[in-house]
């Protein structure tokens, strides 16, 4: 789907809900946001959906008070957004049932493109950088809409730290910083703002590093007890992952979070070689090459013994390989 494709859609159809995944990021709020406020200045209905909480730090964003969780509605056209497949949308229904249209924008590598339409770009640093050049030219780009777009690339690219950061995502941040965003505003909200809760249970998680693979892999893991006793939640465990994947030497980072039933949740970081959402791919997950995370119905000990060998091997192989 190119520029024009997405524009006549626009203008042949009426009632738009935009979607985006379960565990909701800076990017897939922001660009979900961004979207629907285009298409309501447009004239058009759009109702942004989110099956899951939208965390706190995210809730300063213009129109997040708009996102519901669920809809019975059906729409003339879905949006995904930020999503490699359906399952990440986390609904309960067909995604025709929601949208006799489907449309799949997204810069995950690993996108299947299950849309009617597909606008996949890897090359993208976040949804949000695909969204603004969609609306540049077209809508007027406002201060709303810029403040969601920035708070997408911002997020992203790890504020302009990842390998994702390019020069047309830099150039992008300054025009939205040109509309009157505040650099150091959305830092505070977004990154600079801690619930005690979350130092309670980083004290802890701290505790239980362990390293493998002569110091390339460090690993961290969170209990259902270890929640409850820092009195935190799935939001406040946000970020904990950096503090394995920032340690000297530290190629790969993975984080274990023990969920009910015996199920896992497992997140990657890498620093320079390991293509992490091959590995994450490996269990069924996906991701980015620096960034990527899976389920495993295995309990907590059982999945770090099966992912930490995959891991081990992915170095192995990579470090034979390795030109640099
Ligand atoms: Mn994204």
């Amino acid at each position: 789907m190119d520029i024009a494709a997405f524009y006549e859609l626009v203008e042949k159809n009426h009632s738009f809900m935009i979607a985006s995944h379960v565990a909701p990021d800076g990017d897939s709020i922001g660009s979900v946001l961004a979207l629907t406020l285009a298409l309501l200045k447009l004239g058009k209905k759009a109702v942004p959906v989110i099956n899951d909480n939208i965390p706190k730090k995210y809730r300063f964003l213009p129109g997040s008070n708009f996102i519901i969780k669920e809809t019975s509605e059906k729409y003339d056209v879905l949006i995904a957004l930020d999503c490699g497949d359906i399952e990440r949308l986390g609904f309960n229904r067909p995604l025709k049932e929601y949208g006799t249209i489907v449309v799949n924008i997204d810069h995950h590598k690993s996108n299947i493109y299950f849309g009617d339409l597909n606008l996949v770009d890897s090359s993208a640093s976040s949804v949000g950088e695909i969204i603004y050049r969609l609306l540049d030219g077209k809508v007027e780009i406002d201060f709303d809409i810029a403040l969601n777009i920035f708070t997408s690339i911002i997020t992203d690219t790890g504020s302009i730290r990842y390998s994702n950061t390019t020069p047309a995502s830099l150039k992008i941040l300054a025009k939205l910083v040109d509309k009157g965003v505040r650099p150091d505003y959305v830092s505070r909200q977004v990154f600079e703002r801690r619930s005690l809760a979350s130092i309670l249970l980083l004290k802890s998680v701290l505790n239980t590093l362990e390293f493998s693979a002569d110091g390339k892999i460090a690993s961290l893991f969170i209990t259902k007890d270890m929640l409850k006793a820092a009195d935190a939640d799935e939001e406040d465990a946000d970020g904990i992952i950096n503090y394995a994947r920032e340690i000297e030497g530290v190629e790969v980072a993975v984080l274990f979070k023990e969920y009910e039933d015996g199920l896992t949740k497992v997140g990657f970081r890498s620093n320079e070689w390991v293509d992490v959402s091959m590995l994450a791919a490996e269990f069924n997950g996906g991701g980015h090459p620096r960034a990527a995370g899976c389920q495993i119905k295995l309990p907590l000990e059982e999945t770090k013994e099966i992912v930490l060998n995959a891991v081990k091997l992915a170095i192995l192989e990579d470090t034979g390989e390795r030109c640099n």
